[in-house]
This record gives C-alpha cells, structure tokens and sequence, in this order.
C-alpha cells in the first residue's frame, strides 16, 4: 500500500448544498476516519483556521477538528471530534466576529452563549465530555453548527445573508472563469 500522507483538501465554497444538509452521525471508527481527520487538520492549518467540520470538505459526516491556540510560544493543542454534541450551554452569552473558511473575507458578529459543555468521541474511541469557553467555545458552536447544515450567516439578518451569498456566488464565477 503506498504510503498514505496528510493531504490538503479543497474547502466547498458557500452556496453549496452540501454545505446546507445535515451530517450522518459515525457509527464505528475506522483508519479511513481517522485519515480524514488528519486531513482535516493538515487543511485547517494551511487555510490558516482554527476550526474545520467535515461537510466543509464534502464529507457528510459528523466529525470536526479544532485547534483554537493562537498564542505563538503555545503548544499546538490539535483536537478530533467524533459526534460532538452540546450537552449544555450557559446563560451569559458572548459576540464574536465570525468568519468561515467556507466564506472566505465575509466577517460579522454573531452572539452564542459564552460556555458550552459538549460530549464526544475522540480518535481511540474514547468518550470525552469538557466544558469550552472563549474563542474555544465560539469555535465548537461554529463547528457544530456546520455538521446541521448551518452557517455563521444564518444568524444575520436576511438583507446582509443575502448580500453575502451574492458575493460568493460572484467570487465563485470568477474564481471558475480564472
Ligand atoms: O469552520 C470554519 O470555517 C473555520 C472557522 C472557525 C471559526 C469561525 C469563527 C470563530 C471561530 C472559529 C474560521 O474561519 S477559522 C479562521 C479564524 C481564525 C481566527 C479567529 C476566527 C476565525
Ligand atoms: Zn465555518
């Protein structure tokens, strides 16, 4: 078997239908799985982001990677995510300007609640539940969001989602005539 490294993927541009449909959850772990999620970090990395959820690379199935450390000197802290699910969220909400790399240069605020408690599997397998807070917890909400099929510009108001969504289509025209 040849050797199988990281590949980059390419990341689906907004609108696409794939973007829009829900995720089938995972029913066993496999090497395949756990490739894709090497793959995903390998591409969530060179986008630059900090976060990517397999739809947004056309596979339709509930796994997410993050990597929210922005700090030069800190570690790498890459996580996989098999069937995450947010088991609890708090109170207190928190606006982050969001961006997607599925969206790429439309940045807009979007408020989510500040901490969220969310239950998953992780590469071996084994069954997390931690709690996420800042930029973590805007992250896995935004991933999440992505395996139900919805973007960070479903919560805007239709005037600025629609303004949105015709710029992509027009960045998308050019981007297949160059
Ligand atoms: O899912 C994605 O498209 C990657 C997102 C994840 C994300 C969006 C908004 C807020 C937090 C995470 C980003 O495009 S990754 C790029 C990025 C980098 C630093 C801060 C915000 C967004
Ligand atoms: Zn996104």
């Amino acid at each position: 078997m040849a050797y199988m490294t990281d590949m980059i993927r390419p990341i689906l541009l907004h609108p696409d239908p794939r973007l829009k449909k829900p995720a089938a959850p995972i029913a066993d772990l496999s090497d395949a799985l756990r490739a894709l999620a090497d793959d995903m970090l390998e591409t969530m990395y060179d986008a630059p982001g900090i976060g990517l959820a397999a739809p947004q690379i056309g596979v339709l199935q509930r796994l997410i990677v993050m990597d929210c450390v922005k700090e030069e000197g800190e570690a790498p802290r890459p996580m996989v995510m098999f069937n995450p699910q947010v088991v609890a969220t708090s109170d207190t909400q928190s606006v982050y300007e969001e961006g997607c790399l599925s969206i790429p240069e439309q940045y807009a605020e979007v408020t989510r609640p500040a901490e969220v408690q969310v239950r998953w599997i992780d590469r071996d397998g084994h069954q997390h539940e931690q709690e996420f807070s800042g930029l973590w917890a805007t992250c896995v909400q935004h991933e999440i969001d992505h395996l139900d099929g919805k973007l960070f510009i479903d919560y805007l108001k239709p005037l600025k989602r629609q303004m949105i969504t015709r710029k992509m289509v027009k960045l998308k025209r050019e981007r297949a005539r160059a």
